[in-house]
């Protein structure tokens, strides 16, 4: 699919405060903001015109937009996150996509989704049950999605805790193949897809982000890199040690459209 946008967020000063799972330290906001700049750049550089919200540090975690909605062709499908310190999130993020595409729905209480946890391929929406995403809100955005014409598969990944989200172990690549680490290559509802695996070494770059041709990857990683450029793939790579640090990975820093 040609993306013609993207939003994006930058830093609040209190970036460090929000949540993480990561034991890989603080990070140093000067960094964060030197490798936030560098992403937004190769966005524009793909292609994309953005829209750049000023920093909230009501919410340190709301520059991971991609939790608080996700884009389909059709609209906006408006998220409530599964942690309670980010729902405060959604609202302004509602009001900026409301003036770029229409809004097909919301996630109500007592479901909860986190953008993190959609993955599309080919018109198809991967949903992951995970601790941020229950099967309620799970059940509620399938809904949302077949009233608007597109199919879904739900995975539930409540036995892989590692994962914080379902994309922090999957990618979806512009011509339908998937990036993918094992233990998600391997499930019953993802056979039939051809797919590129990542080294459990180098689980992380899983979640890389694809935009009009280029794939965008963690630096770092030179396994899946090299994988990716064999298959021909246009591969950008970009540090992102301090955002991992914070359990963030690319995709959770813009919504694309
Ligand atoms: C959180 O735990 O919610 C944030 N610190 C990181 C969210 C990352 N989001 C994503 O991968 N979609």
């Amino acid at each position: 699919m040609h993306l013609t946008r993207a939003v994006v967020r930058r830093l609040a000063q209190n970036f460090a405060d929000g949540l993480t799972r990561a034991e890989l330290g603080s990070p140093s906001i000067t960094l964060a903001k030197a490798q936030h700049a560098r992403y937004c750049e190769e966005l524009q550089r793909s292609g994309l015109l953005l829209t750049v919200l000023s920093p909230d540090a009501q919410y340190p975690d709301s520059t991971f937009v991609e939790d608080t909605a996700v884009v389909t062709p059709r609209g906006a499908i408006l998220t409530r996150p599964g942690a309670e310190s980010r729902r405060g999130e959604v609202a302004s993020i509602g009001e900026v996509l409301a003036d770029l595409v229409p809004t097909l729905g919301t996630i109500e209480a007592p479901g909860t989704v986190d953008g993190g946890d959609v993955c599309v391929v080919n018109d198809r929406f991967l949903i992951g049950i995970t601790a941020r995403t229950n099967d309620e809100g799970a059940r509620q955005f399938a809904a949302i999605l077949t009233g608007h014409g597109y199919e879904s598969t739900l995975l539930d990944l409540r036995g892989l805790p590692d994962l914080l989200h379902l994309k922090s172990g999957l990618g979806a690549l512009d011509d339908g193949r998937l990036v993918a680490i094992a233990a998600l290559a391997d499930r019953d509802e993802l056979r039939g897809y051809a797919t590129v695996r990542v080294d459990e070494r180098e689980s992380y770059a899983a979640n890389c982000v694809c935009v009009n041709g280029r794939v965008l990857i963690a630096r770092g990683f030179p396994l899946l890199e090299a994988a990716l450029v064999r298959l021909r793939y246009d591969v950008v790579t970009l540090e992102m040690s301090e955002f991992r640090k914070m359990d963030g990975g690319l995709s959770c820093l813009s919504l694309r459209l």
